[in-house]
């Protein structure tokens, strides 16, 4: 099995959609390895979003996916999983992704855009090991 990072984001925790996100990897054949609620810690935060600092949305993003619980996940599948994760997921403005997507189907905004999934197989194997290293 192939695995990759996934995370129901603030919104998705508060607007009680953990469950229809979840259910969505799971009915494609995914596989929920482990996964748990967690407040990120601004550091944490800081390093998984690294890639984006000095963006005019950075400090936004830090405060939001830090504003409450997420659910941190590793997810598993057959082959290319991160790839299979990002294609459900859709676009990241959500008002551009595609209908049958999770932020087609469930969001508007672009700041809160209900998920996080890993964009390649580096960034899964980096990923991983930032949530769940101690595990
Ligand atoms: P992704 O989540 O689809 O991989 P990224 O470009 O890596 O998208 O951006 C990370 C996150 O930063 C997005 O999911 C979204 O929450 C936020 N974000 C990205 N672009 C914007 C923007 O233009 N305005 C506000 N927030 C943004
Ligand atoms: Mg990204």
């Amino acid at each position: 099995m192939d695995s990759t990072f996934f995370m129901c984001k603030p919104d998705a925790v508060e607007r009680g959609l953990i469950g229809e996100i979840i259910a969505r990897l799971e009915r494609r054949g995914l596989v929920l390895v482990r996964g748990e609620l967690r407040i990120i810690d601004e550091a944490t935060a800081k390093a998984h979003y690294a890639e984006h600092d000095g963006k005019s949305f950075f400090d936004d993003l830090v405060s939001f996916i830090t504003r409450s619980p997420v659910f941190v996940a590793e997810v598993a599948g057959p082959k290319d999983t991160w790839s299979v994760v990002r294609t459900m997921m859709g676009a990241t403005d959500p008002a551009k992704a595609a209908p049958g997507t999770i932020r087609g189907d469930l969001a508007i905004d672009i700041a809160e855009n209900l998920v996080h999934g890993s964009d390649s197989a580096e960034a899964a194997a980096r990923e991983l090991a930032l949530f769940f290293s101690e595990q």
